[in-house]
């Protein structure tokens, strides 16, 4: 048989293969890759730029008329929707006297508070949310958003769906006649039944999530201050994660959160990591360095590092306080989690 006879035959084979709906293992791409592909871009989006868009947001949509949430979702430049493969970030804008009625969904939220204050019901408890605070939605809990305070509110979202709906696992509600939900609790009552580091003993909690619906900045903060002199101070900064006081595990079942100290002109170790990960500056100013290439980044911004890149964080301006939020535990029950650490550089 010549080579001439063996490539007819074989496209011919293809096509016969095509039209059985299989393919030859040897024709595909990638399905025995060496390690991941780098398919999504890092990316900033900068409050300089979006608060702007989210404001005039409020004479395109109305709350409660044409949509439930007026909030703005980062697309990764690579991607029609979805900041990384598995997570969405964006930010919300609610404005004094407003509300945004109560719903629940499979996909799981967090909230970060960048400007104003207010309030988000979980569950019928009011999380009373101000500057820096960290707001669970955990998954199919309802919650409405409700402003009676006087700045118009913005904070950053971030959710899960890109992942859930790849699951085909998407499931949403309204609650019963669009509105805001009965409030059965205290203002954050949750807060007040967790705070000391002792837990309740006979509460019964059955849910896979924290049982903490808010992590108060002002509690964060005071906790990384004080981890970071314990540390000497390290110009590598240091970091820490918000965790579930029942468990010591994270927060969501797929969703993991941490909050970073960096002192001026320090830098972080380089990292590279399976999860990806969305990060929002709280603090200073400064910028990373994502597979060699710089994004400057100020207060109240957000990027994105998506799989498997290596970075690293830099305080230029001020000491940099990170929050991040990761998809890492999706990686967990899988042995997909790899995690390369570079060495710590001291101040040389
Ligand atoms: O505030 O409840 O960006 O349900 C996407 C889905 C925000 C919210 C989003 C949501 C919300």
């Amino acid at each position: 048989m010549t080579d001439i006879d063996k490539a007819a035959r074989a496209d011919a084979y293809f096509e016969r293969l095509r039209d059985a709906n299989v393919a030859a293992l040897w024709t595909i791409p990638g399905t025995l890759a060496t390690e991941p592909t780098l398919d999504e871009v890092p990316y900033v989006w900068r409050a300089e730029e979006i608060f702007p868009l989210l404001e005039e947001a409020v004479s395109i949509a109305d709350l409660g008329e044409d949509t439930d949430r007026r909030a703005l979702n980062a697309s990764n430049p690579t991607r029609r929707f979805g900041t990384s493969h598995n997570l969405v970030a964006g930010y919300q804008l609610v404005l004094p006297g407003e509300t945004a009625p109560a719903h629940r969904h499979t996909p799981s939220a967090i909230r970060l508070l960048l400007q104003g204050s207010g309030h988000t019901t979980v569950d019928g408890e009011p999380v009373l949310m101000e500057r820096g605070d960290l707001v669970l939605t955990p998954p199919n809990t309802w919650h409405d958003h409700r402003h009676n305070g006087t700045e118009p509110m913005i904070w950053l979202d971030g959710l899960d769906v890109p992942f859930v709906r790849g699951q085909h696992a998407q499931f949403a509600e309204e609650y019963p006649n669009g509105e805001l939900q009965k409030i059965t609790q205290e203002e954050d009552a949750s807060v007040h039944r967790y705070f000391a580091g002792l837990n309740p003993v006979d509460e019964g909690w059955e849910k896979q999530h924290s049982p903490l619906n808010k992590y108060a900045y002002s509690t964060s903060r005071a906790a990384l201050a004080e981890y970071h002199r314990g540390q000497g101070e390290p110009a590598w900064g240091s970091r820490l994660e918000y965790v579930n006081p029942l468990t010591g595990g994270h927060v969501i079942p797929t969703l993991s959160c941490y909050l970073t100290l960096l002192p001026e002109g320090g830098r972080t170790t380089v990292r590279r990591q399976t999860p990806s990960a969305v990060f929002c500056v709280l603090e200073g100013r400064g910028h990373s360095i994502i597979e060699g290439e710089r994004y400057d980044w100020s207060e109240n911004d957000f990027f994105v590092v998506p799989s498997w890149h290596r970075y690293e964080h830099v305080a230029d301006d001020g000491d940099a306080v990170i929050f991040e939020l990761s998809d890492l535990p999706i990686y967990e029950p899988f042995g997909l989690l790899r995690v390369e650490v570079g060495p710590k550089r001291g101040d040389a």
